[in-house]
């Protein structure tokens, strides 16, 4: 009898279960139909599709470009999570309109002059033992020579350090695999003094150069003091990468003007980018610098440019610790294989990539095997002798990143708009996906780690046409998310950037980034410790210093302590602003009418704003984050009375 019930049971239970599925997959094929999608499309869909309040596998640090900011997106859903201002003001975060954010920014002054843009390339996460950990984000500002610190803790820009020699970089931000350094490599040579020297003496006194900033990372700083450069010739350096493994301790530059050419048409001479590639080839440049590291510390090994530390080409090739490498003409990127062996150079004007060996370099080093030196006496080694090995590619050959199997990378190829699949130990093609349009840089997952993932890349492109709705003009900017875990490469989804140029980006497990939710009450969250104008829950007050009026207030839902604040007009206002709440996201933010002032108060953080009560009048204040049903009624009144006035309201 039992089984009998059983047996019927089961009967329904499948008979239900298969209408259930037909019905589902007659709506599956209805919304198919209706959105004009083809099956791949909908297979495409589901892999990056994320239900409502499940999260991503990786987070993608991507360049703002021009924005001077760095974008954040997960993968594979490619959601956009913040924008982290770096070397922008950005108000809704508050960036550049608190005190301690400004001082941050001012860090960034460059000459003296106030800078408020950045032309963000390339991010570079923290590694240990050639791993990403997790802790840290750099990135560098090309147009004005800058590095910014980025605590992943806080997801907040901590730190921004000027280079004291170059007028610009391109090469930077990358990291050695205990991020000991972070090498920053000039991009256009000038004169490593302020100096002005005429066009002429380009090859006398114009260099380029790399320099090391020594990164400390329990303080999570980088720290001016103890970071020097390695002086360059003016060979217009490109990108950088540290070696690792078997590499560690060295470096590779690439660079594009081994010509030493120098422009000016109006002498009859070609435009810059013909003059640049005359020649077939170009230098990759080799240094040791752990080696360099231990001459910095000497004085007489350097000399002191605007305060800083210079290695001069002549000492680093007498202690062995720089070497050229010929290149196929103008290259672009540098990429140190998962186990730094392997070097792969792009051949941007050259349709073949170049497998450089290390260890075949290493040999040539040891047996002072060179075949010549260049103007500035750095010995040159063989390009042959130094080759694992060439493999034609297509056009436009870009940059590179390596996948989770043995000897596999992803190259981009700007001009055929494509990526490819290959091997760089057999030398042979996989695959190829087109993208739309104009590949710059790619990322596969942690596909410059010691340890990639494979799985999902990112191609990063430069025009997007007609890829999404027209906005005039200027269009977004297109990163499409392509599969790379089965053989074949499929495309899935476009992501548009309305932000700027997001020339690279790094990828981690989402496994590895442990952000706060809250800060400790009263944090300076620019310095992570307790701010000077903590102020707890009934602590707030407001003192007078002959005409500096300090403001202790807190934010509360739905209240801002105190209420009113009358000062008198020319007074100088300080006040700090602690947000006492515990709960989560329960962010405030803070205006007062008329001042040009907005900050925002995260959980536990003590915000601090500094003016002068300058105009008269009556000014009121509020909250601008939407936090509670009584939100509007979260204010309060700024009030600039002139004391050599009399008010007479009461008539
Ligand atoms: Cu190729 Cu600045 Cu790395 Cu852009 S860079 S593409």
């Amino acid at each position: 009898m039992k089984k009998y019930v059983w047996l019927m049971y089961s009967m329904i239970a499948g008979w239900l279960f298969l209408a259930q599925s037909i019905e589902a997959q007659s709506k599956f094929q209805d919304v198919m139909q209706q959105r004009g999608l083809s099956e791949q499309d909908a297979i495409a869909a589901l892999k990056v599709y994320q239900p409502s309040g499940k999260h991503d596998e990786y987070y993608v640090f991507a360049s703002g470009g021009q924005s001077g900011q760095v974008l954040v997106y997960g993968v594979p859903s490619m959601r956009i999570l913040k924008y982290i201002s770096v070397f922008t003001p950005e108000p809704w975060q508050g960036y550049g309109f608190d005190t301690d954010s400004k001082e941050i920014l001012r860090e960034g002054n460059v000459r003296g002059r106030e800078i408020n843009w950045g032309d963000t390339h390339h991010p570079a996460l923290s590694e240990t033992n050639g791993v990403y950990d997790g802790q840290y984000l750099f990135i560098n500002d090309k147009a004005n020579a800058r590095i910014a610190v980025i605590n992943l803790k806080y997801f907040e820009t901590s730190q921004i350090v000027v280079n004291p020699l170059f007028k610009s970089d391109h090469g930077g931000a990358f990291v050695t695999p205990n991020t000991e350094y972070i090498l920053e490599s000039c991009q256009y040579a000038a004169p490593l003094t302020n100096d002005y020297y005429p066009m002429e003496a380009y090859q006398d006194t114009y260099r380029g150069g790399v320099t090391f900033w020594k990164f400390d990372k329990e303080k999570g700083r980088i720290l001016p003091e103890e970071s020097f450069t390695l002086e360059l010739p003016p060979y217009m350096q490109d990108l950088t990468d540290a070696g690792k493994g078997i590499s560690d301790g060295w470096g590779f530059t690439n660079s594009f003007n081994s010509e030493l050419y120098t422009g000016g048409i109006e002498k009859g001479f070609p435009p810059f980018e013909a003059g640049c590639s005359r020649s077939d080839t170009d230098y990759l440049h080799v240094y040791n610098w752990k080696k360099l590291a231990e001459l910095a510390k000497d004085a007489k090994n350097v000399k002191i440019i605007n305060n800083h530390k210079v290695i001069p080409i002549d000492v680093a090739v007498k202690n062995n610790a720089l070497f050229l490498i010929p290149e196929n003409k103008s290259p672009h990127g540098v990429d140190v294989n998962p186990n730094g062996q392997y070097i792969i150079v792009s051949g941007k004007l050259d349709t073949h990539a170049s497998v450089y060996d290390f260890k075949k370099i290493l040999q040539q080093i040891d047996n002072k095997e060179f075949v010549g030196k260049d103007s500035y006496g750095i010995p040159i080694l063989d390009l042959k002798k130094s080759l694992h090995g060439q493999l034609e590619l297509g056009l436009g050959h870009l940059h590179n990143s390596f996948g989770k199997e043995d000897g596999i990378v992803y190259s981009s190829l700007y001009v055929d708009s494509q990526i490819v699949k290959w091997d760089y130990k057999n030398l042979k093609i996989y695959d190829r996906v087109n993208i739309h349009y104009n590949v710059g840089h790619l990322e596969a997952m942690e596909g410059k780690s010691a340890d990639p993932q494979g799985k999902y890349l990112i191609a990063l492109n430069k025009l997007a046409i007609d890829r999404f709705l027209p906005v005039g003009p200027l269009h977004p900017q297109n990163n499409q998310l392509i599969d790379i875990g089965d053989k074949k490469m499929e495309l899935l989804y476009d992501l548009p950037i309305p932000l700027g140029e997001p020339h690279q980006a790094a990828s981690i497990r989402a496994s590895k980034i442990h952000p706060e939710v809250r800060y400790p009450m009263g944090t300076n969250p620019k310095t992570n410790q307790p701010h000077i104008g903590k102020t707890l829950a009934g602590e707030e007050h407001i003192v007078r210093k002959g005409d500096h009026m300090y403001i202790y207030a807190t934010m509360v839902r739905s209240h801002i302590n105190p209420e009113h604040i009358t000062v008198n007009k020319g007074d100088k206002v300080t006040m700090y602003i602690t947000n006492v709440e515990r709960a989560e996201d329960e962010t405030h933010g803070f205006t007062i009418d008329h001042h040009d002032i907005h900050v925002s108060v995260e959980p536990g953080e003590t915000a601090q704003i500094d003016f002068v009560a300058d105009i008269e009048g009556v000014f009121p204040y509020y909250c601008t984050e939407f936090c509670s049903a009584l939100h509007l009624e979260m204010m309060g009144y700024f009030l600039v009375k002139d004391p050599k006035k009399d008010y007479d309201w009461s008539q």
